[in-house]
Formats: structure tokens, sequence, C-alpha cells
């Protein structure tokens, strides 16, 4: 390939060559940048960072000290493409405890004006991440799954020649990161999904133009179902110019016009415009009609248009109402899917094709909702916004430790994780809560309690129009807790049946109806869902042993009547859609697992279906999910 070829020369004859096209257009085809973005929403000045990166893997941990984001020589480096999970496919001990990687981009910006500041924007970098340009660092990152970026300073950008952008990533995880690391009974890393290293989303480079969009919000309100809805837009710019600058916002919403005004912005400074149209007889968004307003949004500076913003928005309602999550004013009783963004042979950083895939599927199956541990790519939550498919959108806060919980360095990464994700995601109609969290301790004190009444309080001011949930076990044993008096769903996490659970107490799924009653007198106001039941599955067998189809079409069946029969649930998400890889020696509670894939899944990893997926679609179909009848 001519660019691999290209990057396997010495970087000065790069150079040379390079140079001496100074008068040619910049060399975007050969760096591998295109402009826009894959998914269509967002601002119209980003280029994807595509072609050809270079990587190397560190275990021994001497990077810095050998200096790779120094080095211009690209000996040590093998070509690869971003996205990419560098451990796929490694199934030990050591890849899901997690190592040190490099990667590296050697590129042209694709627009030489000197008026122009450049921003980098990294979609998804699993854990830590720290970043060079031109061998010096510009910043770091920690937590994966939320968008984040750097400025690329003026002083160190060639606006000409070949700059090297050069990012060491770090997924050793740490008893407090986002999952936690920590130890099974048996010794091996835990966790709840594999920990692949890498630059797991896509990168950016981000054109400024002096002003930039540093946070938008399009947020409609609907009162009732027949009222009419306000929209809500609010836009805040950065100059990231020297001098003050006067700028003009405009915006439509529909095709109605949005009054944003203007400002002056003075010179490194922050402005917000704001402005409401009022839509007298909207058309609403539901999963049985995912109707979209286009929004567009234009920044004019010294009369002229700097920058573009386009979106798709919806407008409806999701509130709770006397302990029922009702969707435009209805009753909602959901059935839906838990998923990972997993593939066999790329990890987690799959491409469209793969999204499309598991959203088809998900449509396919008879889901309204779909559930993940972690935010999704951008481009997910458009396929559920055009699709019609509601998103529990949680942070991950997976099984934190209570000790570690309490620590400030914890609390803080998960507030701005909370933020983040309401500012990255909020405008998509899709997402119906914003989760806080999963399976923290099952018996919540005083630390949970504080998370729990600080991340709501977050979350509320960030987003008055969303509940706010979290996903817990369900435990007999942990009773009625006060600590979750601040939420407004819980979502409850049963495998009574599958699990034995502390003491046996879930041992016997004829618990499951009468503990789901007492969940429902200890929160009668809240709403509640069942967010994950599931049984593993991977051969043919005796209906009574665990691990076959049998077993898991029995389990599905047996679980969806029960939940049927609380009318006050407001759905059911069966975990998982699909297998994925989860951990070394994970059983799963099979007898015969097949370490480390996850086998609770509806499809195999090849995405066969197994016998259980009938089930579910015919019970998902059957079921009037969005309050019609
Ligand atoms: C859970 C976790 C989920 C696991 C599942 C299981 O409660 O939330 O991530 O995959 O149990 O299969 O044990």
């Amino acid at each position: 390939m001519r660019i691999a070829r290209l990057l396997a020369l010495p970087i000065a004859l790069l150079a040379c060559l390079t140079a001496g096209a100074a008068a040619a257009p910049p060399a975007l085809a050969a760096d591998g940048i295109t402009r826009g973005t894959i998914y269509r929403d967002g601002p119209d000045n980003r280029y994807l960072l595509g072609g050809t990166w270079l990587f190397r893997l560190d275990s021994a941990g001497v990077g810095q000290r050998e200096r790779f984001q120094r080095r211009a020589s690209t000996a040590g480096w093998a070509a690869t493409t971003v996205p990419n999970a560098w451990n796929v496919g490694d199934n030990s001990v050591a890849s899901m405890t997690g190592t040190t990687g490099w990667y590296r981009k050697d590129f042209h910006l694709p627009d030489r004006r000197a008026r122009m500041d450049w921003l980098v924007r990294f979609e998804s970098v699993n854990y830590r991440a720290k970043v060079w340009l031109n061998g010096r660092p510009i910043g770091r990152n920690t937590g994966a799954y939320l968008p984040w970026a750097l400025r690329l300073p003026g002083g160190l950008l060639k606006r000409r020649g070949v700059n090297r952008l050069v990012i060491r990533v770090d997924n050793r995880r740490l008893r407090t990161d986002f999952p936690p690391s920590g130890l099974t009974g048996s010794g091996d890393p835990a966790g709840g999904w594999w920990n692949y290293g890498g630059i797991l989303r896509e990168v950016y480079l981000q054109r400024v133009d002096r002003i930039d969009i540093s946070s938008l919000l399009v947020r409609p309100e609907l009162p009732c179902s027949t009222c009419a809805a306000t929209v809500l837009a609010r836009v805040t710019v950065r100059n990231y110019g020297d001098a003050p600058s006067r700028v003009h916002l405009t915006g439509t919403f529909g095709g109605r016009r949005l009054a944003l005004g203007t400002k002056t912005v003075g010179s490194r400074r922050f402005a917000t415009f704001a402005a409401r149209v009022r839509i007298a007889s909207p058309q609403l968004w539901s999963p049985a009609s995912p109707y979209l307003y286009p929004a567009r949004f234009a920044v004019r500076a010294g009369g002229r248009k700097v920058l573009g913003y386009a979106l798709h928005s919806g407008i409806r309602s999701i509130e709770v109402v006397g302990g029922h999550l009702a969707l435009n004013g209805r009753p909602v009783d959901l059935r839906g899917v838990g998923i990972h963004e997993d593939d066999p042979a790329a990890g987690f950083a799959i491409g469209s094709a793969r999204r499309q895939q598991i959203i088809a599927q998900a449509k396919e199956v008879g889901a309204t909702v779909i559930r993940a541990h972690y935010p999704l790519h951008p481009e997910m939550h458009e396929l559920a916004d055009r699709e019609g498919l509601l998103v529990w959108s949680e942070i991950p806060v997976y099984a934190v430790k209570t000790k570690f919980l309490k620590r400030l360095e914890v609390r803080k990464l998960a507030a701005r994780e909370l933020e983040d994700n309401i500012l990255a995601n909020q405008n998509h109609p899709s997402i119906m809560l914003w989760s806080i969290g999963n399976e923290l301790s099952a018996r919540p004190g005083p630390v949970q309690a504080n998370y729990i009444e600080r991340a709501v309080r977050q979350a509320k001011a960030l987003d008055p129009t969303r509940p706010i949930g979290l996903a817990v076990a369900g435990y007999p044993s942990a009773g009625c807790r006060p600590q979750y008096a601040p939420l407004d769903v819980v979502g409850i996490n049963e495998y009574f049946g599958w699990y034995p659970g502390p003491n046996g107490q879930i041992a016997d799924r004829d618990t499951l109806s009468p503990f789901l009653d007492e969940m429902r007198a200890c929160y009668p106001n809240k709403a509640i869902l069942i967010s994950e039941f599931g049984a593993e599955a991977n051969r043919s067998g005796p209906v009574q042993e665990k691990g076959t189809y049998e077993y898991q079409q029995d389990f599905v069946n047996f679980h969806l009547a029960v939940h049927a029969s609380k009318p006050w649930l407001s759905g059911s998400i069966y975990w998982a859609l699909q297998e994925f890889r989860v951990r070394p020696n994970w059983d799963g509670g099979n007898p015969h697992p097949d370490s480390p894939i996850h086998e609770k899944g509806l499809l195999r990893y090849d995405g066969t279906k197994k016998p259980a997926w009938f089930d579910v679609e015919r019970l998902f179909k059957s079921t009037p999910q969005l309050g019609q009848s």
C-alpha cells in the first residue's frame, strides 16, 4: 500500500517529498484525512484522521524513557488503522489486565491558512491517554466511551510540514477506574466486559476559524401529548482568536427560525446564545414513529460564516408519572436488550456496518429499548433516534466497591463522566434516562447515598427533562433502601433461578414474583424496570440443566411471564442481545462454559440465533409496549 510504504520511509525523506509539493493542495488523501464525520450530527469543521496509523506495544513500559514520543524514525512501529483494539483475540489474563500501547499519526494539516486553530478530538480511548504533538506533551485524559479534545498549540503545529501526533494508551485497570479492576474468587481479573486496549473510536481534527461551538443544546419541551412544544436552543461559543469578535448566530428548527442574535465575544472568551421556538402541533417522536426534526445553526464572525452545525432532534416527553415511565403521556411497558459494542474480529473498535447490525438485530427481536454499561458511540445514538429505539444511557460506574466510591478522585471522575455524557448526548430523542451506575453495593450505606444524591442533583441541573436511574442487583435481603429516594427509576438486575445469590436467596425462581411485589411496595412512586435478566446457553440438552438452549428457552418464558404479570413494571430488558468477550475463566453460572465468552446472548458470538431468540421475539412482539391498547 502506497501510504504504508511512504510511512516506512525515513521521516526526513518523507518531509522532503511533501515539502516539494508546497503549492499543491495538502496531502489529504495520502494522509488518510477526510472531511466530515462518520455520523451526521455535529459541527461541519471536523476531519476524520483515518488512513494509516502506526502502533507499537510497550509491555515493558519503557516507551517514555526511550522517547517514543520524540523520535522521528518509524523503526519499531507497525502500520495499523484507527479505531483499533490492540488485544483483540488475545484472551489471556495478561491481555485482560492491560498494558501500554503507543499510536502515532503523521499528517499534514488539511487547511494551511494561518488563522485556523486546530483541535484533536478523540471519541473514546481506553483508558489513560497521554498525547504529544511534534515531540511535546499537549495533554492527557482518563476514561473511555466519552469524547474529549485537545488544542494543538499553534507554536508546535507545522502549517506545511508533517505533524507527528503520538498517543500513549495505558489500559491497566485500577480499582478506582470505570469499570474498576478487581479479582474474582479464583484470582482472575474481574470485570464485566473485555478490557480492550486502544483508540476504540475515531479521531478527528477540528478546524477552528476563530470561533468554535463548545456546546450546543436543542431541548424540546412537551407539556402534554396534544400540547404545543417549546424548543430551547442554547449555544455556547468560544473565541479562539486574539481579538474580540462580533459573533452572529442563526438557527432553524424544523425550518422555523431561532432568533439567537449577535454578541461581541472577547478574545479567549465564551458567550452563550439562546432562543426558543414554539411548535404548535408537533409530530411526536416515539419508537412507533421516530419522527426527527432537522435543526441547523450557522456562526458568522466579522460578516463571514465560520461554522455550521446540523443535528436531528425529536419532540417527545419522557417522565415518571404515578410510579410509571410515560412516553408522550402514555405509560409504557418496554421490552428490550442489553448490548455491547463488541465483535469477534474488531473487539470494541467496531465500524458502522456492525453498529447498524446491532441496531437492526435489536429491532428484529422486537425491542423498543437498549441498554449498555457505558455511553454508546455517537452513530449508535443516531441510529437509535432514526430507528426508534429508546436508550438507557449509563456511565461505566460499574460494580465500584464502596471503599473506592468513597474516594474523592473516584467521585470527581464519576461526576465528570455524568456531565460529559449528558453534554455529549442530550440532543438525542432516543435517550430516555441517565443512569448513574450499575450494581454498586446492594446494601447501600451513607457513601452510596451521598453518591446518588449528588449525581441526581447534578444530572437534574444539567437536564431537567429526563429521569435519572440506577441499576441494582436484585436481592431480597437488601430490603427497602431509603438511599434510593432521589432516583426516578430503579432498574432491577434479576437472576432468579440462575445464580444462587448470597446465601442462595435467589436460587428458587418461584421467589421472583413475591420479590418484585416487595420491591414495588418499597418504591411505589418510582418507575421500576427489569434492567437485566438472562441465562447462559451454549448447547442442547435437558431443560433442567443450566447452560442448555432448552434451559434458556424455559428461563425466558418464565421470567417474561412473571414480568408481564406486574402491570406496574415499566419494562424488561434481556441481558444480552448477543454474546461478547467478558473475562478469562468466566463461567457465568454455566457448568460447561466457553470462557472468555459471555453466553447469555440470544445470538451467538458468530451472530446466529439461539432457540430462545424466537421465544423472546414472540413475547416482545406480542406485548403492547407503548401503551396503545
Ligand atoms: C450483571 C452485570 C452484567 C453481567 C451479568 C452476568 O449483573 O450487570 O454486566 O454480564 O450480571 O451475566 O452475570
